[in-house]
Order: structure tokens, then sequence, then C-alpha cells
């Protein structure tokens, strides 16, 4: 058997040793996301994934270096559906992968069983957008979250229906899942807190692919509320909206994060109603410092990817950065050698100062109220 040599012409070979030279000191990152990229919600996904593709981008045009290698960030995206079978299934690709750290679940239903997996696996995951107290409550390592937890978001909802809203008659709905059920239950607590001012008239329940709620809402109108709560999705609550406007239930409508979305606009239609009609809470918030930081990141979100944001997306960006911070730190992107400097994160980002509890949640956890104003969604008030 013969062998053909392939001459390599002199400025060829020098070339190529360099470019050996070169690739040895650069280092490959490899960042996970899942958030749900088809169903119901994938507006939210593809929101939350546009967060952490646009924190990769930056960083590889503006090179970051970690323990004196250049690093090259590649975002390995996958798509859970909002499931929690496939959520696990996503966590194990990433975890065979090899990521270095992962930016997600999106739901608190799919966040929770994933992070088992990258607790096992020694890999840092940071929820941006995962509420239930539950994701941080299970003794890992591993698990950060970048926003408030339903307890904040419920209990402060429930407050606020009551002292505000003078809300007297409650009805309350949840989706019966992770995130749905937990923020219902938080804002039942937050309502009882206020010591029987308001009266919970009815409970009902439905689920996160549910498109008809004629029962639960009639159910609901026989009991006279003047508020009802809806834990769970934007999805839902648009079209559970629309229904009670046609069944002439005239109560406010209350939710947390999860319906407190640009989109509920157009799922919710004319039921969307005036301002003060709905009031919802974003998990984080900035204070009017650091406002210009906000609105410049919407703007850059919205020239890059062509739309507004939606509502993680600058947690997401923001939760990238971190885990970058930490990386650069340790001088190493290796996750046993980065997780202690992560646990130790004091961070300025576009959605404000970060630093985590020995649990990993947030330290001093933002809410934003908001309610809905000529099609838009208008800050009512930002509190801790
Ligand atoms: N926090 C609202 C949406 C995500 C979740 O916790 O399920």
């Amino acid at each position: 058997m013969q062998f053909k040599t392939k001459m390599i012409p002199l400025a060829g070979a020098i070339a190529f040793a360099f470019a050996g030279a070169a690739s040895a000191q650069e280092l490959v990152v490899k960042i996970g996301h899942v958030g749900p990229i088809s169903g119901a919600i994938a507006h939210l996904g593809k929101d939350n994934e546009n967060g952490a593709r646009m924190a990769v981008d930056e960083l590889n045009a503006k090179g970051v270096t970690i323990g004196g290698k250049k690093a090259k960030f590649e975002l390995l995206a996958e798509d859970d559906a909002a499931d929690p079978k496939q959520g696990t299934a996503a966590a194990q690709k990433l975890v065979d992968a090899k990521v270095n750290g992962v930016i997600g679940h999106l739901n608190s239903g799919t966040t929770i069983p994933a992070s088992k997996i990258y607790s096992d696996a020694g890999i840092p995951q940071i929820s941006p957008s995962a509420t239930n107290p539950k994701y941080t409550q299970q003794g890992f390592k591993t698990t950060f979250r970048v926003v408030a937890n339903d307890g904040q978001l419920g209990g402060t909802l429930g407050r606020y229906a009551v002292q505000i809203n003078k809300a007297k008659r409650v009805a309350v709905i949840d989706d019966r899942t992770a995130y749905g059920q937990g923020v219902a239950e938080e804002f039942i607590k937050g309502v009882k807190s206020k010591g029987g001012a308001a009266q919970i008239v009815a409970q009902q329940y439905t689920n996160d692919k549910a498109t008809d709620f004629n029962a639960i809402l009639t159910a609901i109108k026989a009991k006279n509320p003047d508020t009802v709560f809806f834990g769970g999705m934007d999805a839902v609550a648009g079209p559970m909206l629309r229904q009670m406007k046609a069944l002439g239930i005239n109560a406010k409508f209350m939710g947390g994060d999860g319906v407190c979305t640009e989109n509920l606009v157009n799922l919710a239609g004319d039921a969307i109603g005036a301002p003060g009609q709905i009031v919802c809470a974003e998990a984080g918030g900035v204070e009017d410092s650091q406002k210009k930081g906000m609105d410049d990141f919407r703007a850059a979100y919205k020239k890059k990817f062509g739309n507004d944001v939606q509502l993680y997306a600058p947690y997401v960006y923001d939760a990238v950065m971190v885990m970058v911070e930490a990386m650069k730190k340790a001088g190493s992107a290796e996750p046993a050698k980065y997780l202690p400097e992560l646990a130790k994160t004091s961070y300025k980002g576009v959605t404000g100062h970060i630093s985590f509890d020995a649990k990993g949640d947030m330290k001093d956890g933002t809410l934003t109220l908001y309610t809905y104003k000529d099609g838009k969604r208008q800050q009512i008030a930002v509190t801790k």
C-alpha cells in the first residue's frame, strides 16, 4: 500500500502552526439554556433563550479571559416544552454534553426535577424565572435563582389585594403546576395575613393547557367575587380573561409573574380592561436610579431580535453574566472550581444588585407591580 503525502507550502505550515498555538490558548465554555421553545408559552421560552444569546454574543464580541485563556462561549439551547419529563431529558442531554453551567429552566415544574440531575453532576444552575421556593430548598449546592420567589410574589399580591384594592371577596384559581399552585397558596396566605378583612369565597382548579373555563368561572360568578387571582401563565390567563368578560364577571384580576407579560394584551384582547383592572407582579425590577440600564437593555434587545422583551430576558442575561464573572474570578470554567465563587457573587447587573443567600436565593429580591394601559404593561410600583 502506498501512502500519498501532501506537501504543505511553507507559509501555510507556519500559519497552521500558529493557529494551533492560538487554539491551545482558547477555552471553549459551554453554557446550557433550557426553556419551553414549543407549546403554549414558547414566546416566553424564546424570550429567555434570547436573553442568554444576547449575553453570549456580547461576551464573545468583547473577549473574555479565564485563567489566562481566551474564552469562546457556546450556547447549547434545549427545549423542554414546559413539561417535567422533557425537562429532565433536556437536563441529562446537557450533562452528557459536559456543559460548564446551566441557565434555566423557565418553569418551576421543570426546574425542580432537573435540578437533581445538575446537582448529581456538580453543574451549577441558575434559574432566571422559576419562582417556586422548593427549588432552592432541596439542600443542593448547585441551585441559584436571580428572581424573587413565590413567597414574596404571592404574599405581596395578597396583601396588595386587601390593603390597596380593598378586596373583600376573593376567588382563587390555579393551574395545578408547581408554580401555579405555589403562588396561589402564597397569595391566600397574604390575604389571610390581613386578619379577615377579606374572605376567600371560591377556589377552583384548571391546568396549563386548558382553554375552556366556563364551568369554573360560572361557579365563581355565583360567589360574587370582587377579585379573581389566577396562579398560572399568560397563555391560560388570556382566554380566561376573555371568558370572564363574556360571563359578565366584573371582578379585578390578579396574577403572579407568569401572567405579567407584554403578550397578555394580545391574548386577552379587550378583556384587558382599564388601568387597575389587572394587577400582576414580576419577580424582580429596578429602582429609578437603574432604570436607564434596563431601558437600554430593552432597546438593544428589540434591535437584535425585532420584538419587545416579554418578561425575563434581562434576568437570563444577568444570570449568564453572573456565571461568567464567577468563572473569571476562579480562573476556571470547571464547575467544581467556579461554584464557590458563584455562591459569593456580588454583581451589579441590568436587573439590579445580585447576591445569593446560603440556599442560592436572591438576597433582597425586588418585585415590580404592573397593570395594563394603552396596550402596554404599566409599572405601578417597585417593592421589596
Ligand atoms: N415564575 C413564573 C413562571 C415560571 C415558574 O416559576 O414556573
